[in-house]
């Protein structure tokens, strides 16, 4: 009797154990079927608070999306070699997709071919590889606006007239070099003919190295007006020269900041404005665009329409490039209100 009620009992618990084992199977099919897409987002370099608005926005598309893995990954300094290796390690844990603001827009071709060879969809984002070696580029806005944008700014700041020097992040950003160009033709026009470009450094998107290019700048040309810093990185160590030097009033620095970053400048009076698009945007706008081509929902085709969630679509121009919003000014009057966002 004893053992018949303990082989009863065993073989209820055998019975529940089944039935816990046929529940699990239940839930863990589907899901192990479901395997998250994994979308490595690889910055110039890591400690930049631009790239850090970016990863919010990876992360806000993935948690929309739902079955996304975000990987954040760049090389501690802006080079295009760094960014190579990462790239090589990112093909060996076979990513679906990457996203990358680009150290140079022909020296990652190759890699980037590989990893397109290997099925992984290569996207760049802000600043650009060339055509051969990714499926399309997502500009912040349009580059001519950008360039037109910093000198009105800095005409605005001098009152039209002086000598201004460009502190640029490296001397190979893809981003920063097309912005330059556009700088250029912008000075060239006549309502721009007083502002003369005496300068362009290169700071390599590090505080230090871009601190000591300030300096040099204000010491080497003593009839300086402007800085303008295409850079965010920049901008910020132009802001602190120009503070640390007493020469606030007499020099002004403008280009492309983060509000969180830039407040302090503005309330010094090193800085009367300058611009940026929303980084939170960009980088969520370039996660979702690598989700839709790894569900081949989008090909780069030109003209190809691509759906990016709350912010609506990209359409690709000729050359696979797609642009989203103009940049915004910033001031005295709205810079602390954004400084809490980015
Ligand atoms: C720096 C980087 C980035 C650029 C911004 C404006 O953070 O160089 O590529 O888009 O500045």
């Amino acid at each position: 009797m004893i053992k018949n009620k303990t082989n009863a009992a065993a073989g209820q618990v055998r019975t529940a154990a089944l039935a816990l084992l046929v529940a699990a199977i239940g839930f863990t099919l589907p899901a192990q079927a479901a395997e998250k897409v994994r979308i490595a987002m690889v910055v110039k370099s890591l400690g930049n608070g631009f790239f850090d608005a970016a990863h919010e926005g990876a992360k806000e598309a993935a948690k929309e999306l739902g079955d996304v893995d975000v990987i954040y990954t760049g090389p501690t300094t802006p080079t295009a070699e760094g960014q190579i290796e990462i790239v090589n390690s990112l093909i060996s844990q076979k990513v679906d997709a990457i996203v990358i603001s680009a150290n140079d827009a022909n020296a990652l071709v190759p890699i980037a071919k590989r990893a397109m060879q290997r099925g992984i969809k290569v996207l760049s984002f802000d600043s650009g590889i060339a055509r051969a070696g990714r499926l399309m580029q997502l500009n912040p806005s349009n580059a001519e606006l950008i360039g037109v944008k910093q000198i009105q700014m800095a005409s605005d700041a001098i009152g039209g007239a002086g000598e201004v020097a460009i502190l640029s992040a490296t001397a190979q950003a893809t981003n920063q070099n097309i912005w330059i160009g556009e700088m250029k033709k912008a000075l060239a026009k006549p309502e721009f003919s007083k502002i003369k470009l005496v300068a362009t450094v290169y700071g390599d998107d590090q505080s230090d190295k871009s601190y000591r290019e300030a300096i040099g700048l204000l010491r080497s040309h003593p009839n300086l007006k402007a800085i303008i810093a295409p850079t965010t990185v920049g901008i910020n160590a132009a802001g602190k020269a120009v503070a640390d030097e007493k020469l606030v009033g007499k020099v002004y620095v403008t280009g492309l900041g983060l509000p969180s970053e830039m407040a302090g400048h503005v309330k010094s009076g090193a800085v009367k404005s300058f611009a940026i698009w929303n980084p939170i945007d960009l980088g969520y706008a370039a996660t979702y665009a690598a989700y839709q081509f790894t569900k081949g929902k989008a090909q780069g085709k030109d003209g190809e329409t691509i759906a990016v969630g709350r912010m609506g679509s990209i359409k690709l121009d000729a050359s696979g490039e797609a642009a989203l919003a103009p940049p915004f000014t910033y001031d005295a009057s709205n810079v602390d209100k954004f400084a809490k966002i980015f």
